[in-house]
């Protein structure tokens, strides 16, 4: 380990130049980001602000990070998740002279000593992906509110809490609800889950998509965006839902929907993105074809039950990373990827940098609005805010152009016709 007392603890800085490598790939990938960062290096709007941060140490966010250094603000950033730290991106930003304490693996008292250490800053913003520094700040080191003008939060778990904290009356600074944005849920979901779902599936098995019954429980922003990936790759996907609309949804997007009971004994594939327990229970496993692959996308572990699995009493052995093999007593093989946890997360890499492009955008222009508001003397309530609708399309407009989309634009005539209303239509 790695340890520079107030500056950093990272698992090792000599990781410091192959995580520099990384981060530039991601810069490469987040235009968005780059945009931003390029403008706000001018005009230094975050100049005298200290931003604590907690959330995922990934090259993605390194771009986040290195963004609003050069906008002026001083960062300390610790992980928001004990297992998604990269150690190499760590050591690149502690070596860059980030205040960065997290490391790969770290245990709970390890975890809160690494956001306490970014307290020390004495931060006047807050940067969260789960809000457990917003908490650590109003539960454990109440004397910094104060100090703080206001934070921003990535996750719908996250603003939840915060929702309801502030219901209580026990949110002590505002706080803007990135999750919220529609460039940020949206494409999170769908085409972040899409992608790295199938991506987990394919590193951890190998399995040639073309041809297969691929079979996805929930048809919600996930679920959508794992079987339209998947039918995109040639497989026939077949969808189970307990909610009327969405099914519907799934059907005119012409895929088969039926009951589990139905699906178990067809599908090649399974893959839950629910967020409800139980999907995938001992009668499925017990009709499952032999060769089934089942994961899961949606909520931690608890979709595939794997208890259930074990009780049937079959053998167990792990084929490669992520990939494990139960023999039934009847001679079925069935496997099962990550252990029933996010596959996207296990045995990907998360959502594609181009997704967290907009993401993080949301976050930053976000980190900026209460700067702003801070600098024009009126402050908010003690409430959790929305992304103005204008940021969404800014945020998009700016991706589409660095992708080189141009749009049309109304005509006053046009603009005029939409809001007429004395001819009737
Ligand atoms: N967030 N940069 C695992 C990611 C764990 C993770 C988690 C992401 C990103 C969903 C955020 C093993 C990155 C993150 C790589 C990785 C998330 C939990 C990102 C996808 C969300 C609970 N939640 N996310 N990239 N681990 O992709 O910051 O590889």
């Amino acid at each position: 380990m790695d340890f520079k007392e107030g500056q950093y603890k990272v698992r090792d800085l000599a990781l410091a130049d192959e995580g520099r490598r990384l981060i530039d790939w991601a810069e490469s990938r987040m235009p968005v980001m780059m945009a931003l960062r390029a403008k706000y290096r001018e005009t230094q709007p975050l100049k005298g602000y200290r931003i604590a941060g907690c959330l995922h140490v990934t090259k993605e966010t390194a771009v986040l990070v290195r963004a609003l250094r050069d906008a002026g603000a001083e960062v300390a950033w610790s992980g928001c998740n004990p297992l998604s730290t990269h150690d190499a991106v760590a050591a690149a930003l502690a070596d860059e002279g980030i205040k960065m304490y997290a490391w790969h693996g770290l245990n709970t008292e390890e975890f809160y000593w690494c956001i306490e250490q970014t307290l020390g800053i004495n931060p006047n913003l807050t940067l969260d992906d789960g809000a457990d520094l917003i908490f650590t700040v109003h539960n454990k080191f109440p004397d910094l509110v104060p100090g703080v003008i206001g934070g921003t939060e990535e996750t719908t778990t996250g603003v939840h809490r915060l929702r309801a904290m502030a219901a209580d009356g026990a949110l002590r600074y505002p706080v803007i609800a990135v999750n919220d944005a529609e460039t940020k849920w949206d494409f999170d979901n769908v085409y972040g889950t899409g992608q790295s779902t199938l991506d987990g599936i394919i590193r951890a098995t190998s399995v040639m998509l073309a041809g297969k019954n691929f079979v996805v429980a929930g048809f919600g922003h996930c679920g959508k965006g794992v079987a339209l990936r998947a039918k995109g790759m040639g497989a026939n996907v077949i969808v189970t839902e307990v909610k009327p609309t969405a099914a519907l949804k799934a059907t005119l997007e012409g895929m088969r929907v039926m009951e589990m009971d139905e699906a178990a004994a067809q599908g090649d594939i399974f893959v839950t993105a629910t967020g409800i327990k139980d999907v995938i229970v001992k009668r499925h496993f017990e009709s499952m074809k032999d060769g089934a692959i089942v994961c899961n996308t949606g909520h931690y572990d608890c979709e595939i039950n794997l208890g259930d699995l074990e009780s049937l009493g079959g053998t167990k052995r792990t084929i490669r990373d992520n990939n494990e093999e139960y023999t039934m007593p009847d001679g079925r093989r069935l496997y099962v990827l990550a252990q029933g946890r996010l596959v996207n997360l296990a045995a990907a890499e998360g959502h594609p940098s181009e997704v967290m492009d907009m993401s993080f955008a949301n976050q930053y222009m976000s980190q900026l609005r209460l700067a702003e508001m801070h600098k024009s003397g009126t402050p908010w309530e003690n409430k959790v805010y929305d992304i103005p609708a204008e940021q969404d399309q800014e945020i998009a407009m700016v991706k589409l152009r660095t992708m080189g989309i141009g749009l049309d634009v109304l005509t006053p005539e046009q603009i005029e016709y939409m809001d007429d209303y004395s001819a009737g239509t």
